[in-house]
């Protein structure tokens, strides 16, 4: 597949992997990064080093394999990700049963550093390769009047234990407004650092979208659906009170039970001090997407 560099960070903000520095340097035909940086973050820039490998593969949510940030390193070996087909279906030109190579095949793989926040108020930030979604969304043909996208985890409840507990009702459901959808942040991870996604991560293909609380970035998706209805999402069926369909970040408006005017960057060590979260996790570009409503109003 090819390959263009894109970026919302520049060179100063950035001390990778140093092969995966390289590398990009390399591809990108440059010296430094921050001369084909495309988003800005303006105001936002801030000294950000990518996490490690290890911590991106060892610290997760995915609650089908349990509820401990451990847990899905320790069980996920047992998802069989492959062969992996998707469906995609409601409000589309081509709909049908798509091979995850077909479905991705003559579509560009990104390499995406950004911010990753939980709502549980840890943070990461994370080299992705992945797909911008609205070109996944342009080559299945989104029809006049769809105005959503809903996204479907596998269940494989054999290889499961998390959903042999029912602890969410699964599957795992997700799901964007079209507009949100189609923004070049939005992208379709299927690696880090250049490497496949590991299971635990959601292989072999999952949602992110860098602006929002990191359950809206639904993992291992074997479903896309086109509607003119806003979907149901996962945390919002468990707790309404307490996730809301936006979720975006935003350090003004408090979780019920704790502050998300601050985070944790995981891998930080035990003494360094929480740093300030910024609205929409940095990425104020994204802003224009929510004029006209009270950004209060729908965590
Ligand atoms: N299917 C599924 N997707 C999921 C989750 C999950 O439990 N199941 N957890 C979400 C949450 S709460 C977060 S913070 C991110 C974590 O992604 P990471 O483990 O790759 O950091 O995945 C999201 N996607
Ligand atoms: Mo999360």
């Amino acid at each position: 597949m090819a390959h263009r560099w894109n970026n919302d960070l520049t060179r100063a903000d950035v001390t990778p992997k140093a092969a995966f520095l390289n590398r990009r340097q390399i591809l990108a035909g440059t010296a430094g990064l921050g001369a084909i940086g495309l988003v800005g973050t303006g105001a936002q820039a801030q000294t950000l080093e990518p996490n490690t490998l290890e911590e991106i593969t060892t610290y997760n949510n995915y609650y089908e394999f349990g509820t401990g940030k451990t847990d899905p390193a320790q069980n996920a070996g047992a998802l069989v990700t492959s062969p992996w087909s998707v469906k995609v279906d409601g409000m589309v030109d081509n709909p049908g049963d798509y091979a995850l190579d077909d479905l991705l095949a003559g579509l560009t793989v990104e390499d995406r550093i950004y911010r990753f926040r939980c709502v549980e108020a840890w943070s990461m930030v994370i080299p992705w390769n992945g797909i911008e979604l609205a070109d996944i969304l342009n080559k299945v043909g989104v029809q006049a009047g769809a105005k959503y996208v809903a996204f479907e985890t596998v269940v494989q409840p054999e290889n499961m234990i998390g959903v042999r507990r029912r602890v969410l009702d699964f599957p795992y459901v997700e799901g964007l407004r079209l507009d949100e959808a189609m923004h070049p942040l939005t992208i379709m991870a299927t690696g880090v650092y250049d490497e496949p996604l590991a299971n635990q991560c959601g292989a072999p293909i999952r949602l992110v979208v860098p602006w929002k609380y990191g359950f809206k970035s639904i993992k291992s998706i074997v479903r896309i659906t086109l509607t003119d209805q806003e979907p149901p999402t996962s945390w919002n069926k468990a707790n309404p009170r307490e996730y809301g369909f936006y979720s975006n970040v935003n350090p003004t408006v408090d979780h019920p039970r704790w502050s998300q005017a601050t985070e944790r960057k995981v891998g930080g060590g035990l003494f360094a001090a929480r740093q300030p979260t910024p609205m929409f996790n940095g990425y104020p570009e994204v802003a224009s997407l929510y004029e006209g409503m009270d950004l209060t109003a729908f965590y």
